[in-house]
């Protein structure tokens, strides 16, 4: 009745030791181990948190993570401080002032004015000081500078479970969309504008700027830039992102990543964007295919043949009850370097495994979940198929 969890850890292991002729000893060493041993659990999980190669917050690539950053710090570090203080404090007067036996009852004071207007004024200037240093690090952060470079704006717009970017102004008139990979020339401000197309995401990629929700029938605005000068590797340099909102069964898998590349190298691929080419038979059968069985859901850019619309056409009549679902565009999936938001590299043999089973790859996808060819054995793709699927999206000889 009433014991607290201590008493009661103890009362356990006294039965124990009385029990058996064991010395004692036994139980507190094990009690060591456990304690050794939850020290360097938490060690390796602190440890492996702060990997500078990973998503790290602590190491900033550009203006809006680094006054983030120090802004966090300045919070953290004030914190610490105060912590470290007060419980200092607590614990001196617990030790210090202690019950001792045979002592009498100190005297019994009620208030003191100096020590109650001193914590009163210490206090509220660290909320007023920290306070007011973060609306202006808000104010400051809310656009880029208006007489830097011209900013490159990105419309991203997240799916259960991967990201859509589409580039309105990069394309001289072309349109350029692309999926789970979002290229950002180094030394431009980015702004991008967030929506969702389902339910709330949140858009991360802690490197560049902290997190912004994603929310269905409302944009949010946000910027980052990546600076040169922050960036110790030769460019382009992959950044890591990740969707930071609880969004269903496939969130954990939900993830993106930005290239940091030259200005030359991002006109270069956006010129470059376009649908592949079919040079050879089997592409052009991998074309065939795909707009057959693939554009319910997936689109791919390019010329409209009259064979092309009427494969599609079939596809549409004979997709039977499958409600499409928004895909991936996978106009230039040939430049990307990962598959299915950035859950594995992409290769001619990973390609091949997510045709034939989306779902071994990635748990609870919408492709494999909606699909026909995957929910219908009868329906599904031969190797012969897959082949020239593969030959025609990724442009092989
Ligand atoms: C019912 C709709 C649907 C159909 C039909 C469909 N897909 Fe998909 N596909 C999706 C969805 C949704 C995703 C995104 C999965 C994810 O990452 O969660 C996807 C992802 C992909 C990806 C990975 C894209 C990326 O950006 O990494 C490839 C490649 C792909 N599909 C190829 C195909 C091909 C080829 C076909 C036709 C044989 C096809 N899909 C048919 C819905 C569909
Ligand atoms: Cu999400």
């Amino acid at each position: 009745m009433g014991l607290s969890p201590f008493r009661r850890a103890g009362s356990l292991s006294k039965p124990a030791a009385s029990n058996s002729s064991e010395p004692t000893g036994r139980s507190s060493s094990l009690k060591n181990r456990s304690v050794i041993f939850g020290l360097l659990a938490a060690l390796f999980l602190f440890a492996i948190g702060c990997t500078k190669d990973g998503m790290s917050t602590w190491d900033a690539y550009g203006p809006v993570a680094q006054k983030q950053l120090d802004l966090f710090n300045v919070l953290l570090w004030v914190m610490v401080a105060v912590f470290f203080l007060v419980e200092g404090a607590l614990l001196y007067a617990i030790i210090r002032y202690r019950k001792r036996p045979g002592q009498p009852k100190p005297p019994q004071i009620h208030g003191n004015t100096t020590l109650e207007v001193t914590l009163t004024i210490i206090p509220t200037i660290l909320v007023l000081g920290l306070g007011i240093w973060s609306v202006f690090t808000l104010f400051d952060l809310q656009d880029p500078d208006p007489d830097g470079p011209t900013p490159l704006h990105v419309n991203v717009t997240a799916h259960q479970w991967w990201f859509e970017f589409e580039y309105p102004d990069a394309g001289n008139g072309k349109k350029i969309i692309t999926a789970n990979e979002l290229r950002i020339p180094v030394d431009r401000p980015i702004t991008l504008q967030l929506e969702s197309d389902d339910v709330i995401h949140s858009f991360w990629v802690p490197k560049l700027a902290g997190k912004l929700d994603m929310v269905p029938t409302r944009k949010n605005n946000m910027w980052f830039q990546a600076d040169s000068d922050k960036i110790d590797d030769e460019l382009p340099v992959t950044l890591y992102g990740q969707c930071a909102e609880l969004c269903g069964i496939a969130h954990a898998l939900m993830r993106f990543r930005v290239t940091v590349m030259e200005q030359a190298g991002f006109d270069s691929w956006a010129a470059a964007y376009g649908p592949p080419p079919t040079n050879s038979a089997k592409a052009k059968a991998g074309q065939q295919l795909f707009a057959a069985n693939c554009t319910l859901c997936h689109t791919i850019d390019g010329p409209d043949d009259p064979a092309l619309s009427a494969s599609r056409l079939t596809g549409f009549l004979t997709g039977g009850d499958i409600t499409p679902v928004p895909a991936p565009n996978l106009t230039d999936l040939r430049t990307r370097s990962t598959l299915a938001a950035g859950i594995i590299d992409l290769s001619e043999t990973s390609l091949r495994d997510w045709l034939r089973n989306p779902e071994d790859i990635k748990a609870g996808n919408y492709m494999s979940e909606r699909a026909v060819l995957y929910q219908n054995g009868a329906a599904s793709l031969t190797d012969e198929e897959i082949d020239a699927l593969i030959g025609y999206l990724l442009d092989l000889p």
